[in-house]
């Protein structure tokens, strides 16, 4: 009896789960994104730096005590290499190098494709660089300007407050940026990427959050006094909450727009 309740409120919660979660797991495109690349390419450098530095080191290490002078006037003898040792030593470690190199050069070059491919079925949102703010343009005309944003407010929170760079979860974004007078750059830190903004010039890049959460844009290029004071938050949300703060922020636009119109006809 009891096992059976048991097995009972056990297949509850399984049905649970899986009705909780229908369309999340397919809403996120199962694609490579440049974040993940560059992560992943990132920390085979780390541990091929690792591997060769203590390689390297503790065998330094140990030729050097096991090979150290032991009387001032010691002269070392060492056993001649003829032609064909010589270049084997040189070649065959060389070629192992290159070898791994020439993997991480490869890897470098997928991740690079990556970065640059927008993939299918993205949002796009134009940004306007200037000194010292980032304007975004929504697909329906919704703009959010960095400098919007409330300095009272505490930009570790995590509600979403005015300036910030809103976005759904699961949706690849694309970034169509153009700048107005200097040299900016684009630094999504916590996505690790970065592209210049340059007048005269139309550049991209590409993101998407997996989940919910919150980072920073940074410009990553001097441009001038208020370099900076120029950034804002990414906030990833859900599809249904990002709807939500879009439609508002519609209404907002029109509301102003509505209210300058009367007060030029008043005037
Ligand atoms: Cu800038």
């Amino acid at each position: 009896m009891k096992h059976k309740a048991h097995r009972f409120f056990a297949s509850m919660l399984v049905a649970a789960f899986f009705a909780s979660t229908p369309g999340m797991a397919a809403e996120i495109p199962n694609i490579p994104t440049p974040t993940e690349g560059w992560n992943t390419v990132w920390h085979e450098v780390l541990i091929d730096l690792w591997v060769i530095g203590i390689l390297f080191g503790s065998l330094g290490a140990y030729f050097l005590v096991k090979y150290r002078a032991k009387d001032p006037d010691a002269v070392g003898s060492g056993k001649k290499l003829d032609f064909r040792q010589a270049l084997a030593w040189c070649l065959i470690p060389c070629a192992l190098f290159l070898a791994d190199d020439f993997m991480l050069a490869a890897k470098g070059w997928t991740l690079w494709n990556t970065q640059r491919t927008i993939p299918a079925g993205s949002m796009e949102i134009k940004v306007t660089a200037s000194q010292w703010n980032f304007t975004y343009e929504y697909p329906n005309g919704v703009e959010i300007s960095s400098t919007d944003r409330d300095t009272d407010k505490n930009l570790f929170g995590t509600e979403i407050m005015d300036g910030d760079l809103v976005i759904p979860v699961g949706k690849p974004i694309v970034m169509r940026m153009i700048s107005s007078d200097v040299i900016h750059s684009f630094g999504l830190t916590d996505y690790r990427l970065k592209e210049d903004i340059m007048p005269g010039r139309v550049t991209y890049i590409w993101f998407m959050a997996r989940k919910p959460n919150i980072s920073q844009v940074v410009c990553v290029e001097f441009c001038g006094t208020n370099h900076s004071g120029m950034y804002n938050r990414v906030v990833a949300v859900s599809k249904a909450n990002y709807d939500t703060w879009l439609a508002k922020k519609k209404q907002e636009a029109t509301l102003r727009r509505r209210t300058y119109a009367a007060n030029i006809i008043k005037r």
